[in-house]
């Protein structure tokens, strides 16, 4: 068994808060990493104005003892800081709303961005405020999900596998040192940017994942795990796409025997069937570009039915980076789950034992 977990929480609620369930025990959590991963999902060129508002910062309720996990749920939590803001507008309790008239009426939203969840979310949940379809769509949730991926990759690191990621592009822009200047453009146009981001993951053990079920093979798994964060449109793993244009003596990484096994290129991504062989894990996505623009598209109210420029509240040109880190550490969940299905799921010195036994 691997670990599960649930997120809850409004952008501009109370808070964020993870349940994760299944951590086994023994494992030392570095909260200082935690933290500097949530940091790193606020960072890049282009983010907006809520960024420098909020220091995303994990709080532990339970689960975990003088640093080290033991074996029960960990529940988390994230501040809002914004919330301030928000008191009336995102009261939980009923508000009076003669009196707040005013500020209830400019909360409310009506009119649907193209490319976002507000009009499936809106018809789906049967709600003319499309505020309660945003609150929780938007990319604010993925803060938990960083801090779930970070803990789950801080017992990866005491196997000493690691992960990072790379911008590989900002909209169509190749070259690190025109990024800003394009970021500065699309803030100028008022329109917003998307990109393309690379995870790679080092020293995974052969045979993560399975190739017996569909439901098991290691490469679907990512794939879900990328798509779901919002404004992801494509997942590749090694050449990804690019197979479809080459002959498979082009394509397959040839084998040889040096102590174990080597090869000389690494197209597969470290996936073959479903389950890790030893190389990196080398997958690739591509992020569109957020649909909350200054320059907003046409749309119509979801009430009166009239044609209305999108609703636009504040937004950020480019988020990017913030979705490589969300990235990495989305990885770092499914990653744990394979290895806790393969090594053991009780406590450290088992899942150690049963790893070393493994080599
Ligand atoms: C985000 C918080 C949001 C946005 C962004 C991500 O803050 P606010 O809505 O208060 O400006 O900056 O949200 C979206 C991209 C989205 O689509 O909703 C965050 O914490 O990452």
């Amino acid at each position: 068994m691997g670990i599960r977990f649930l997120t809850s929480g409004e952008s501009h609620g109370k808070c964020l808060n993870a349940i994760i369930e299944g951590l086994p025990a023994g494992f030392d959590i570095d909260f200082d990493f935690v933290n500097a991963e949530l940091a790193s999902r606020q960072k890049g060129y282009g983010r907006g104005g809520r960024m420098a508002i909020e220091t995303d910062k994990i709080v532990v309720l339970s689960g975990i003892r003088h640093g080290k996990t033991m074996g029960s749920p960990v529940c988390l939590q994230i501040k809002n800081k914004d919330f301030e803001n928000w008191k009336i507008p995102m009261s939980s309790e009923a508000v009076d709303t003669e009196l707040y008239a005013d500020v209830l009426r400019e909360k409310e939203i009506t009119i649907p961005r193209p490319g976002h969840a507000d009009f499936a979310g809106a018809y789906k949940y049967n709600t003319d405020d499309i505020r309660n379809i945003l609150e929780r769509s938007s990319a604010r949730e993925t803060a938990t999900r960083v801090a779930v991926g970070a803990i789950a990759r801080c017992v990866l690191s005491q196997f000493n596998i690691v992960g990072e990621f790379e911008i590989l592009s900002i909209g169509g822009e190749c070259n690190p040192d025109k990024f800003n200047p394009t970021i500065d453009k699309a803030r100028e146009a008022g329109v917003t940017l998307g990109g393309e981001i690379k995870v790679v993951f080092k020293n995974l053990p052969v045979g993560l994942g399975s190739h017996v079920h569909w439901d098991r093979r290691l490469d679907g798994l990512i794939a879900q795990a990328i798509m779901s964060i919002p404004a992801i449109k494509s997942v590749e793993i090694g050449m990804g796409r690019d197979v479809a244009n080459h002959s498979g003596d082009n394509v397959h990484d040839e084998m040889y025997y040096d102590t174990k096994c080597t090869r000389n290129t690494n197209n597969a991504g470290g996936l073959e069937g479903g389950m890790t062989n030893g190389e990196d894990l080398v997958i690739k996505c591509a992020m569109k570009p957020i649909p909350t623009m200054i320059s907003p598209l046409n749309s119509y109210d979801i009430k009166t039915k009239e044609p209305k420029k999108a609703h636009f509240e504040r937004s950020d040109t480019c988020a990017v980076e913030a979705c490589g880190a969300v990235a990495v550490n989305m990885v770092g969940i499914v990653l744990l789950n394979a290895f806790l299905e393969r090594f053991g799921s009780d406590n450290s010195e088992q899942i150690r034992k049963n790893y070393e036994n493994c080599k």
